[in-house]
């Protein structure tokens, strides 16, 4: 039995039955921030969200109204790709697809650009950032989200690589077709699947 099939034996399966620590990950109970540039400082009176793109009609948020969204909490796993991962943090926020559904798509909305305050970018297809557990998230284990980790609001993608989730997210962009993000720019994978190792082009 090789290291991989003895560790997944130890520490089994996670929510959506794959290994719950992935191939080439170590687990660690410390979470590091990782941040390309400077921290964005924005108070939650002055954050605001947005809808653009292929929709049929833009849409924008203030702090007290998405607050009014359904608000959902989930326990994960976080996956670096800088090799580490973090094991059941309580995730609280508005799921992605409980969010999309207050949107008008256009039906050529196939891919999904995440803004962030200070210019960072993510991207993903529609249908993996619909998966049940994406989450726009504004608390962790029962606190307010660390301006470092993104608060007041990031978004969190169990089912990838954590830099599918802009910390200090501030709008998604509805896309026919896709288009690489600021990592995805810089060699990172397109697909960042934690399970096959899908860390670079
Ligand atoms: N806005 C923004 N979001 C970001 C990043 C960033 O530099 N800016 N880094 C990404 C990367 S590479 C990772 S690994 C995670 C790190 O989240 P953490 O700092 O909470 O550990 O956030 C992602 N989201
Ligand atoms: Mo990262």
């Amino acid at each position: 039995m090789g290291l991989f099939d003895r560790k997944t034996e130890i520490l089994g399966k996670n929510s959506f039955g794959k290994p719950k620590l992935p191939p080439g990950q170590t687990a660690t109970d410390k979470f590091q921030v990782l941040t390309y540039g400077e921290t964005p400082s924005i108070p939650r009176d002055k954050w605001r969200f947005d809808a653009v793109g292929l929709v049929e009609q833009e849409l924008h948020w203030s702090w007290e109204e998405f607050m009014r969204l359904p608000q959902k909490k989930l326990r994960a796993d976080f996956h670096c790709v800088t090799h580490w991962s973090r094991f059941d943090d309580e995730w609280e926020g508005v799921l992605f697809s409980d969010f999309v559904k207050q949107v008008r798509l256009k039906p050529e909305a196939k891919f999904v650009m995440q803004h962030a305050y200070g210019g960072y970018t993510t991207n993903l297809p529609l249908q993996w950032m619909i998966d049940e557990d994406v989450i726009l998230a504004h608390t962790l284990n029962g606190k307010s989200l660390d301006v470092d980790h993104g608060g007041p609001m990031r978004v969190f993608t169990p089912r990838r690589y954590a830099w599918k989730g802009a910390k200090w997210i501030n709008k998604v962009e509805f896309m026919a077709k896709d288009k690489p993000g600021f990592w995805e720019e810089n060699g990172y994978s397109n697909s960042a699947d934690p399970w096959k190792e899908e860390r670079f082009w």
